[in-house]
């Protein structure tokens, strides 16, 4: 079975040592609700991007699991229950693809922030500046062995970001 394989010869570090195109990808926008199917569950939640911020992903990449910087700011003008730790440019792996519960109409992006956050925050301003690929989506047909690889990704995100050349975008200016 190739994706058995796959899943067993993972490389921990993924990508060149500097981002190369057509990465950085910029996202932007407010946090939707999802489909309620449970990221959460699998210890992972992920915070949607709505529909018309995901043409620059669209234009320029495959499908699959992607690993960069997220920043969630409060809207304009609106006290927020946010820390000074939670607004930071944090790491992020993002799952962007076909929705099969919109029958494949849809694509999303979903990112998990990996950093602890005390509160939900819908409605929120997200930055996504998207640095590498890490895998294809697969067709899990266990939810173990989905939650493996998930973990398994976020340990890949972290040791390919720790690299200068990815590092030094936590301080670009697409950030505030
Ligand atoms: P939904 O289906 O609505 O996207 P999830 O179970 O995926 O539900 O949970 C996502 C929500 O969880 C986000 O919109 C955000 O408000 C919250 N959240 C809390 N911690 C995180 C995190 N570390 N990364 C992403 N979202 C988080
Ligand atoms: N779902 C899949 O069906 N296949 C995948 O390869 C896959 N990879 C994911 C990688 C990451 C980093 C994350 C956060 C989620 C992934 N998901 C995958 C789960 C999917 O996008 C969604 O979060 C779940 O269906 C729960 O809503
Ligand atoms: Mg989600």
């Amino acid at each position: 079975i190739p994706d058995e394989s796959f899943r067993t010869t993972r490389p921990d570090i993924v990508g060149p040592d500097v981002p190369d195109v057509p990465f950085p990808i910029k996202l932007s926008g407010p946090v939707q609700h999802g489909f309620g199917r449970g990221s959460k569950d699998l210890g992972c939640p992920t915070a949607n991007l709505p529909d018309d911020s995901l043409p620059p992903m669209i234009n320029a990449a495959k499908t699959g699991v992607y690993y960069g910087y997220a920043q969630v700011t409060p809207s304009e003008g609106t006290t927020s229950s946010l820390s000074d730790q939670d607004v930071c440019v944090l790491p992020m792996v993002m799952s962007f693809g076909w929705n099969p519960f919109y029958k494949n109409e849809r694509m999303t992006a979903e990112i998990h922030i990996m950093h602890e956050f005390k509160t939900d925050f819908y409605g929120y301003n997200m930055k996504a500046l998207v640095l590498g690929y890490i895998r294809p989506e697969l067709h899990y047909t266990s939810r173990e062995a989905l939650i493996e690889d998930i973990e398994f990704d976020k340990k890949v995100a972290l040791k390919s970001m720790a690299r200068p050349g990815y590092e030094k975008y936590m301080s670009d200016p697409f950030f505030t």
